[in-house]
């Protein structure tokens, strides 16, 4: 037997993340509630309404891309492992070393080589170095956010990437081509085309990624109104992003682009275009059967589970709460440490860890410098609410200051009165 006296804590820990063995370093951040939802896939559970919608988007690429002998064309990835590398995730995406979106702060990392995927998107190049010209990838994702009835640091995404050769995008005009020689490829926001593809093959990708989205637009919602917004991706140029206007708000669905040719070439495919997207299942599955809290994708409550059985997944289904428990409300300050690095975010993992489902909302209310010592407060509003009864006061009085003695021993802040 190996003895560790209690102060001292082994330097090296090894723990299982989706059946591998890792040993965490200064970047492991993942938690033990994130950790324990991982392997639940409810996008492939039967019945789930995240299933349902999984199955009407396949659905959808099957009756719409079929090949001569009228087989579907598109193949379907829905058990790729949530770890990835930092490589899978970033890297071979194009994303630069010092992008936002990479730091500890936004994402769950395993160590510093591995991290739960922050999109599917992460497994485009290993497809397409397999050989794959049409595809769907879809999966669990992982941010760090913040917390509200809208955002929960997982949710589900189906990515797609369609690859055209020449032949297939001009069948009837042997003069035109996919690329020109510019040499050229950066990615400077706002330009029109990348610089090695020619302008007839750009706009005619263009017109059949937008037909083919605004026609899921119409197979999920019916006759919706919908816009295209130019945005940036640092692995689509050019990118937009399509918003449908649903229950009176105008609602980001997905982003989509023309993908950037080198990560084609470093995939060994030298001879064609491509053009991908990225959905999120919740936003979609919120809308369609309006279902008012994103919490509710993770209730085992068969008054919730029940509502979605369904024989025929182009059933309408609204889903009906089954009762409202009121929202009990309290707030907590600190003073920030002064020489430790803090980030919201890690308090709302904490908030998540200490008080689990009863968490709806976390939200910072007051940022305040003190005028002579420099110090700063925060304030962070948290509302706790049970889904399935009401809360006393005094059972959030003992989270609510559990909380509050974690954060002063893990994160080391001061609390005030
Ligand atoms: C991406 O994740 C890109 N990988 C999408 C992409 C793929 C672009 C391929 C181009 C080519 P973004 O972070 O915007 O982009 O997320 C894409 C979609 O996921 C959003 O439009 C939205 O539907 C959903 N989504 C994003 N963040 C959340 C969230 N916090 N909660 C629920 N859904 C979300
Ligand atoms: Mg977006």
């Amino acid at each position: 037997y190996r003895h560790y006296s209690s102060s001292v804590k082994p330097l090296r820990k090894d723990f299982v993340v989706a059946g591998n063995s890792f040993v965490a370093d200064e970047f492991t951040n993942i938690t033990d509630r994130i950790l324990s939802r991982i392997g639940r896939n409810l996008h492939l559970q039967k019945h789930h309404p995240l299933n349902l919608v999984h199955q009407r988007i396949v659905n959808y690429f099957y009756q719409t891309f079929l090949n001569s002998r009228r087989n579907p064309i598109f193949s379907v990835y829905d058990h790729l492992s949530p770890v990835v590398s930092v490589n899978q995730n970033f890297d071979s995406l194009l994303i630069p070393k010092d992008h936002v979106s990479r730091s500890k702060s936004d994402c769950y990392y395993v160590n510093k080589e591995y991290l739960l995927r922050a999109h599917m998107t992460a497994h485009q190049s290993e497809l397409l170095s397999g050989g794959l010209n049409n595809f769907l990838m879809i999966g669990d994702v992982y941010r760090r956010d913040e917390i509200d009835r809208t955002h929960f640091p997982i949710f589900h995404q189906v990515d797609a990437v369609r690859l055209k050769s020449r032949d297939e995008l001009f069948p009837n005009d042997e003069s035109l081509k996919l690329f020109e020689d510019k040499g050229n490829t950066d990615n400077f926001g706002g330009q029109e085309k990348q610089s090695c593809h020619t302008l007839e093959a750009v706009k005619l990708m263009e017109h059949e990624l937008k037909t083919t989205l605004e026609g899921l637009a119409k197979y999920l919602f019916g006759n919706v109104q919908y816009r295209w917004i130019d945005t940036y991706f640092p692995f689509t140029q050019p990118s937009w992003e399509l918003e449908v206007f649903y229950n009176h708000e105008w609602l980001e669905l997905l982003g989509c682009g023309i993908m950037r040719q080198p990560i084609l070439t470093n995939s060994g495919v030298r001879d064609r275009i491509g053009w991908a997207f990225g959905i999120g299942l919740e936003r979609v599955a919120m809308c369609l059967y309006k279902i008012p809290d994103i919490r509710l994708f993770w209730s085992q409550d068969s008054g919730f589970l029940s509502q979605f059985v369904t024989n025929d997944i182009n059933t309408p289904i609204t889903f009906k709460a089954v009762s409202q428990y009121p929202p009990c409300t309290n707030d907590i300050s600190f003073w920030l440490p002064e020489n430790v690095e803090y980030s919201s975010n890690d308090f709302y993992d904490l908030v998540r860890s200490e008080g689990g489902e009863i968490i709806e909302q976390v939200k910072l209310i007051d940022n305040f410098i003190h005028p002579k010592t420099k110090k700063i407060s925060h304030c962070y509003r948290i509302v706790y609410r049970h889904m399935e009864k009401t809360l006393l006061q005094e059972e959030v009085t003992k989270v609510h200051k559990q909380i509050g003695s974690r954060a002063v021993s893990k994160l080391g802040v001061t609390l005030r009165q």
